[in-house]
């Protein structure tokens, strides 16, 4: 069993996974709005990941003999400008999550649960990979700006993505 700080700590981090599937979630219906199908796919699979993060948590929660306690979940943004700002926000979000996830790893540190560093590697060493996914995406409209037959090629490979 993890110490109650520990258990307030990772119940919230299981609360922003939740609210990350819900905004990749929104940010995939702007794009199908937008006639993006391949990015609101990519955006909906990422949804998807992301509440398998959260339920990641929730089954280590219930192995360690803590509680699970749901919060609330606001609303995520909806209005986008346009895809750049979406891709821009998603890196923008994805960094706060990694500043959490490194601020919880202080914390099993100072409490001395082992068991949870070993957990929060495995959230660290995705959120590497997260980022250096999203930052690819967002060079990559940078780079071909608004030429919208690059982003309609862009958005085919998006589509291509595989759960
Ligand atoms: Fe965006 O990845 Fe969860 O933690």
């Amino acid at each position: 069993m993890m110490t109650k700080k520990m258990e307030q700590a990772i119940n919230d981090q299981m609360q922003k996974e939740f609210y990350s599937s819900y905004l990749y979630l929104s940010m995939s219906a702007y794009c199908y709005e937008n006639n993006l199908k391949g990015f609101g796919h990519w955006m909906k699979l990422q949804s998807q990941e992301e509440t398998s993060h959260g339920m990641k948590f929730y089954e280590y929660m219930i192995a360690r003999g803590n509680r699970v306690l749901l919060e609330p979940i606001e609303q995520p943004p909806h209005a986008f400008k346009s895809l750049t700002e979406v891709i821009q926000k998603s890196l923008e979000h994805e960094k706060k999550v990694t500043a959490l996830l490194h601020r919880l790893y202080e914390l099993t540190m100072k409490e001395k649960d082992y068991a949870s560093q070993g957990i929060l590697q495995w959230y660290i060493n995705e959120q590497v990979e997260e980022e250096a996914t999203v930052n690819e995406i967002l060079q990559k409209l940078k780079l071909i700006s608004d030429k919208s037959s690059a982003i309609l090629y862009l958005d085919k490979e998006m589509g291509k993505r595989a759960p």
